[in-house]
């Protein structure tokens, strides 16, 4: 198989470097892909060293697959040419997601409705895919009326220039601002742009790509996304009402065998999930469960999750891994 990454340069791009190298996802071919001003810069992986080619190489060379992590506006011009030429492409920007002829995935909760001739296939934002990965078992034990969520985001999800501003500050130095105010020792709650209805384009990616994964526009999603001076993850405050009655203990015994998520539940002997833990990791932990009660049929609990991996990388790659186990991919 001939892989394609796309934006292999970036953060999240060389993330999907090492997800492929650490699952070791099977290939023929790598080929490394980035803008204009990065053809020719040398790159290693597996102790191999490649030379970044432009997009237009890429697509003439017919990949199997393209991992793409290049931005919304590379996507639209660059995605259709791959896949006209029969690659399928798995996109993490947001150009996709809600293109009602293209699919939006997180393969443990909605894999199946992939087919062998979907080309162009979309990667959630990360914040949507660790609360959906979470919530995903529950909604369907128990139907979810409501979610009200509060994100606590690392810089990293903003990319290299926001660490920087971040250590910079931290480092007394000067720097650019990639935020509107420091970040350092504050928190904004402000990620991506205010939309007409005063609620920032982060919090109604939250509110749709959830609605669009579940297959279910009934689930009510209203969110307030926060950025944090932190890396190693995205950190979520759920509060979820159910239709139905729930068992909190049966809450926990379902969390505990769903796939991807990882229990970590033991407030007395202070453990509960936090980004620090959650830093290279594929997993998404889930603490703090305990019944709302204040009102009936909900439940509070805290999701953590690495943002650059199964927030990014380690979902696009896995969607690849599915296509591939399922002979999606010829
Ligand atoms: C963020 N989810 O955290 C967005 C994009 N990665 O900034």
């Amino acid at each position: 198989m001939k892989i394609a990454v796309v934006g292999a340069t970036g953060l999240v791009g060389q993330e999907m470097l090492r997800v492929i190298e650490q699952r070791e996802l099977p290939f023929d071919e790598l080929l490394l892909v980035a803008s204009e001003r990065s053809v020719g810069k040398e790159m290693t992986f597996k102790g191999k060293t490649y030379k970044v080619i432009s997009m237009q190489d890429a697509i003439d060379q017919k990949p199997d697959v393209a991992l793409f992590s290049a931005g919304g506006s590379t996507s639209i011009t660059w995605a259709p040419k791959f896949a006209e030429n029969g690659t399928i492409v798995i996109d993490n920007s947001s150009a996709w997601r809600m293109d009602p002829t293209k699919k939006l995935i997180v393969p443990e909760i909605n894999g199946g409705v992939l087919r062998i001739d979907d080309r162009i296939i979309a990667n959630p934002n990360c914040s949507t895919i660790q609360m959906v990965l979470a919530l995903g078992p529950l909604h369907e034990r128990y139907t979810i009326k409501r979610i009200v969520v509060s994100t606590y985001q690392s810089v990293t999800g903003t990319g290299k220039a926001a660490v920087d501003q971040m250590m910079n500050e931290r480092a007394g130095k000067e720097g650019d601002m990639v935020y509107p105010y420091k970040i350092d020792m504050n928190v904004l709650p402000h990620i991506d742009v205010f939309l007409d209805n005063d609620y920032t384009k982060e919090e109604m990616k939250m509110v749709n790509e959830t609605k669009k994964i579940f297959g279910d526009d009934t689930v009510q999603v209203t969110a307030t996304c926060v950025r944090i001076p932190t890396m190693g993850g995205h950190s979520e405050s759920v509060n979820v009402e159910f239709e139905e009655e729930f068992d909190v203990a049966e809450v926990k015994a379902l969390l505990s065998i769903a796939p991807g998520v990882v229990l970590e539940d033991d407030p007395k002997n202070n453990i509960y999930p936090m980004p620090i833990n959650s830093h290279g990791k594929d997993e998404v932990f889930v603490g703090r469960i305990r019944r709302d009660e204040t009102q009936e049929k909900t439940l509070n609990m805290w999701i953590v999750a690495d943002n650059l991996r199964k927030g990014a990388a380690t979902n696009a790659v896995q969607i690849a891994e599915f296509m591939l186990e399922n002979s999606l991919v010829f």
